[in-house]
């Protein structure tokens, strides 16, 4: 086993600036898991578009509330700290807050790390 700490990937490459948020990835597709784990805070004011096209993602609210656009539907959902959103049909959504949240996020599959979102919000799929 072993343990990972979010001082290991800060300051690394794995920590990730997207603009809108900041993502300290702790799992990766070459810790061989099936599945990345993110530590992600997501920046105050901010909406963000998101499609995961490629990738399934659950999220859980560490700290902080907002809320969740389905794009399909224009479902509005709250979301706070110990809620857990989980994008089942590889939503696209918008993501908002006014306050800023932290969130632990997991992909299926893995990332391989340095994925930044497209202009589409989607991450490519990883051909490796
Ligand atoms: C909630 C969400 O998807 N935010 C964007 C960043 C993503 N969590 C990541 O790459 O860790």
């Amino acid at each position: 086993m072993k343990v990972v700490s979010l001082k290991d990937v800060e300051g690394t490459k794995h920590e990730v600036d997207g603009g809108n948020w900041v993502s300290k990835r702790l799992l990766l597709k070459k810790d061989g898991m099936g599945y990345t784990v993110n530590y992600t805070t997501i920046k105050p004011g901010t909406e963000t578009h998101i499609w995961y096209q490629n990738h399934l993602e659950s999220v859980f609210l560490t700290e902080g509330e907002g809320e969740v656009v389905t794009l399909s539907d224009n479902k509005v959902w709250p979301i706070k700290k110990d809620d857990l959103y989980v994008l089942d049909k590889h939503d696209e959504h918008l993501l908002r807050t006014k306050n800023g949240m932290s969130m632990v996020c997991v992909f299926n599959p893995p990332l391989t790390g340095n994925e930044v979102h497209d202009e589409n919000g989607v991450y490519p799929v990883d051909e490796g």
